[in-house]
């Protein structure tokens, strides 16, 4: 009578059970913390955009630009709002636009650059880049730099892109925005 009452209380005791119940909760609560945040919560630019064949044109001064392509891993639009580089003292957003007169020429891009949900989009000479307005530095072939992109939701992403020679797509700056026009010597 004894020791099967002792078996009963060991088989029982409060402590074992809460403790099991207590392991039994915590799939139930990650299960719970990860269906919150993504239900409620927009994926941001930072954790769904990818970068892939990123590389910059080699340039001894002045301007260069950088080149890839971006792809949206999620549901919503995500567009890229600036970049920066330590190669470039200015680095901006452009798109290539031809003139009236044929030629091609290129300026800021109005908004920035927009990934659709589940697409992608080319960075590639002729048309969108990011432009590097003032090298601090040589950029030579072969060498590595880094550029970050900060998307509409304030989060950012670093990449590094090779240099690489290019010699063709010599767009010239529209230039008549105030103040972006590119520095002399720079
Ligand atoms: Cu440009």
């Amino acid at each position: 009578m004894n020791s099967e009452h002792l078996m009963f209380i060991h088989i029982t005791n409060p402590r074992l059970v809460r403790g099991a119940a207590a392991l039994a909760a915590i799939p139930f609560l990650l299960v719970a913390c990860s269906s919150t945040d993504s239900s409620s919560t927009p994926a941001r630019g930072a954790d769904v955009i990818a970068v892939d064949d990123q590389w910059i044109k080699a340039a001894d001064s002045g301007m260069s630009a950088a080149f890839g392509e971006l792809t949206n891993d999620s549901d919503r639009a995500v567009t890229v709002v600036s970049a920066t580089s330590p190669a470039s003292a200015r680095v901006e957003l452009h798109e290539v636009v031809v003139a009236a007169d044929g030629t091609k020429k290129m300026r800021p891009k109005e908004g920035g650059f927009v990934v659709p949900a589940r697409g992608s989009i080319a960075l590639e000479p002729g048309a969108n880049h990011i432009m590097f307005m003032g090298l601090n530095a040589p950029l030579r072939t072969g060498a590595e730099t880094t550029v970050t992109l900060t998307f509409d939701d304030g989060s950012s992403t670093t990449f590094t892109a090779q240099v690489r020679d290019f010699a063709g797509n010599q767009e010239k700056y529209e230039g008549d925005h105030a103040g972006t026009a590119p520095t002399p010597g720079a």
